[in-house]
């Protein structure tokens, strides 16, 4: 099937209209193929750095059979960070701005410089464990694999902790979720392809083939090492043993309820 730009231009309307508002959305029309929907995604992300957000990095998605399980999708994705997303390490995450709020483990890399065509690697100089908040737009949290693609890979907010140099081998190292001092998911890197460092080339790959501009300073999210976890007001930390510590604080406004936590995977 082709799919004309006003499909593509609903769809993004749809989709970055559900993210402003917090208010979920049934999912896209079957039949969409990938490139459709990064065509999609790419309309949700000009529409959102035409109101003044500016890009930030990308994400991986998908990339540990823990969250291939938990959402029923094995295929790698990329979405867009951009610096509306950011939370900086300790801050607060306002979660009446998101629909069912999911938190993750993860660890990030940054980017060198800015990476040209002739790159076969991409450069990265700095990892630092991280966590990242995503959003579904989709009612229940439940999606196709072009659903997901088309609303940004779920992305909604991030929080790196310290950068270290290179050097630290993140094969293989103990990553712990707590809410409020409470464990709820543990898990290793080795979850995330195997090593983490192997999401670099296959993030190469897609944002070259999307045309996804990588930056001196981006920030690389390399998915999640364990299935996510709802997110509701209080701390939240993530623990890499041997990168070090992240956290923020769940919050709602005084006049903001609580959102539901969904009954999604
Ligand atoms: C899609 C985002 C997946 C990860 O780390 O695997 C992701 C979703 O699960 O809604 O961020
Ligand atoms: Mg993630």
């Amino acid at each position: 099937m082709s799919t004309d730009i006003d499909t593509i231009g609903r769809a993004a309307d749809r989709l970055d209209t559900a993210q402003h508002t917090a208010t979920p959305v049934g999912q896209l029309p079957e039949g969409l193929t990938p490139a459709d929907a990064y065509a999609i995604q790419d309309a949700v992300i000009a529409r959102r750095l035409g109101r003044g957000e500016r890009p930030a990095g990308l994400k991986l998605g998908f990339t540990s059979k823990a969250k291939m399980a938990q959402m029923g999708v094995s295929e790698v994705i990329v979405g867009r960070l951009t610096d509306a997303m950011r939370v900086p390490g300790g801050g607060e995450i306002p979660l009446d701005r998101f629909i069912h709020p999911r938190v993750e483990p993860e660890v990030a890399y940054r980017i060198a410089r800015d990476v040209t065509p002739d790159d076969d690697e991409l450069p990265v100089d700095a990892v630092a464990p991280a966590l990242e908040i995503i959003d579904s737009r989709y009612r229940d949290f439940r999606f196709s694999l072009p659903d997901v693609i088309a609303d940004n890979a779920s992305s909604a907010a991030f929080v790196v902790g310290a950068w270290r140099p290179l050097g630290i081998d993140l094969g293989d190292l103990a990553v712990r979720l707590t809410l409020d001092g409470a464990t709820v998911e543990t898990g290793s890197t080795s979850a995330i392809l195997g090593h983490p460092d192997r999401t670099l080339p296959a993030l190469l790959e897609i944002a070259r083939r999307q045309g996804m501009p990588l930056r001196a300073g981006h920030v690389i999210l390399a998915g999640g090492a364990t299935a996510a976890a709802p997110l509701a007001p209080g701390r939240v930390d993530v623990h890499v043993t041997g990168l070090g510590s992240v956290s923020a604080t769940g919050t709602v406004s005084a006049t903001g309820t609580a959102p539901a936590t969904g009954t999604g995977r």
